[in-house]
């Protein structure tokens, strides 16, 4: 896939200093990861509601253990792809660069991304719902595939991810939200951009008057306020695009 900036975009890209992306489950989509909605999602199977709520959590801790087990068994079985290798090259073409995900599956890190916010937590780390000690969640479900493990203080166990109405890592929000309103570029990639705060980054970029590109094989609420849209799976057009965004520097 070959991508061709229009004018306007190429300029922008050019004179940039500072420049965020924001990612959701899509990026993941070609590492073999669900998406939540759309077919075949995570919600298909589920409502949110049953399984990534501290309510959901307290009704039936083992059920929701069970669910994050097997989330971190398939993404630890799965390897970035070329969308997530891409992203971490705009950290050397942008004198500020940022990744900002919503996805907990480890796999921006796992890339070699360095400047990356993680606004909903990750999968990789489970810690005790009541003194908060934080220990790798490979090695609780090792040691309690069925039950979420006890802990010494007689707390339980949970995976390090935010649950819906739970509030995100103020620090990470901050950061985030100062990012994405100091911007020049906004790139958004594979989400639905429908979960909140995380998909108000966009409006904040929007207001900041930044250059907006999206790559989405689906339209999404602000692909309307779009620069730049590429309908197109990340990990043929996030490659081609940031082969553009060099040839621009
Ligand atoms: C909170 C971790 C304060 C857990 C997640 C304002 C308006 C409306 C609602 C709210 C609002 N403010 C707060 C809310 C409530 C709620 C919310 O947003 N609800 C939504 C559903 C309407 N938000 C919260 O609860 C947040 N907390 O607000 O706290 C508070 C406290 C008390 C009371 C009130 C407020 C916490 C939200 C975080 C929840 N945790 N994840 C886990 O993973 O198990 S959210 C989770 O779902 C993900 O992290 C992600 O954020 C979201 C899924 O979205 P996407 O990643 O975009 O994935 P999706 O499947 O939707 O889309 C994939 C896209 O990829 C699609 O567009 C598809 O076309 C595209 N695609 C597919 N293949 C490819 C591709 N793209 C590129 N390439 C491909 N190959
Ligand atoms: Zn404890």
């Amino acid at each position: 896939m070959d991508v061709v900036l229009p004018e306007e975009v190429r300029e922008r890209v050019r004179e940039a200093r500072r420049v965020v992306a924001f990612s959701g489950a899509g990026v993941s989509k070609e590492s073999g990861l669900d998406t939540f909605r759309g077919a075949g999602g995570l919600w298909e199977q589920m409502r949110p509601e049953e399984m990534a709520t501290p309510q959901a959590f307290r009704a039936d801790p083992a059920k929701v253990w069970q669910w994050y087990a097997w989330r971190w068994k398939t993404g630890s079985g799965a390897q970035p792809n070329p969308a997530h290798r891409a992203l971490v090259r705009l950290e050397a073409v942008f004198p500020s660069f940022t990744l900002v995900t919503q996805n907990v599956d480890g796999l921006h890190a796992r890339a070699g991304s360095r400047n990356l916010l993680e606004l909903h937590g990750t999968i990789l780390r489970a810690h005790c719902n009541r003194c908060g000690r934080s220990r790798d969640m490979g090695e609780a479900i090792a040691e309690s595939p069925e039950e979420p493990p006890v802990c010494s203080c007689g707390g339980r166990f949970r995976p390090s991810v935010v649950w819906f109405g739970e509030t995100l890592p103020e620090e990470v929000l901050f950061r985030a939200s100062q990012e994405a309103s100091s911007c020049e570029v906004f790139l958004s990639v594979g989400t639905s951009s429908t979960v909140y705060p995380a998909a108000g980054l966009i409006e904040l970029a929007h207001q900041a008057g930044a250059c907006l590109i999206e790559v989405n094989p689906e339209p999404t609420p602000f692909s309307g306020r779009m620069d730049l849209r590429l309908a197109a799976p990340a990990g043929e057009a996030v490659p081609a695009l940031v082969d553009a965004m060099e040839r621009c520097r």
